[in-house]
């Protein structure tokens, strides 16, 4: 199952859940904009999920919808996890998954950061 309509907003979507504290997750990072925990089912060593604290479906809805600040407070939280996970100087890789062609698994705008080690070439 994936994500089908940008609207509406699911307060009981699972990451909904883990921002509310409701549902345990392994965290990395939080400020005022965002939320970083690892991912559940890892594909590589370091796999982690960035999302903002606004009830945002996906990349399209957040760019849409969400203000200057909070866009910008977002895109800073995703570099700042990076570099709190020291992979920075290694490199690393970023994913959004957005609406149904793209297999969005969960309607909370996730980036997905990849890293620590020589990653494969980008697969569509
Ligand atoms: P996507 O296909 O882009 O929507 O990715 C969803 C990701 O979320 C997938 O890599 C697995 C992860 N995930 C799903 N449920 C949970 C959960 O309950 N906890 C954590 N930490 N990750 C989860």
């Amino acid at each position: 199952m994936g994500v089908e309509t940008l609207e509406p907003y699911d307060d009981d979507n699972i990451f909904a859940r883990i921002l509310r504290g409701e549902i345990p997750a392994r965290p990395v990072y939080e400020d005022d904009y965002a939320f970083a925990f690892h991912d559940i089912n890892p594909q590589a060593p370091t796999h982690v999920l960035v999302i903002p604290k606004g009830r945002y479906v996906s990349w399209a809805d957040f760019s849409a919808k969400a203000t200057d600040g909070e866009i910008a407070g977002f895109v800073r939280a995703v570099g700042a996890v990076a570099r709190e996970l020291g992979i920075e100087e290694g490199g690393y890789r970023l994913l959004a998954n957005a609406g149904p062609n793209s297999h969005q698994e969960v309607p909370h705008l996730h980036v997905h950061i990849f890293g620590g080690k020589k990653l494969g070439p980008m697969l569509v």
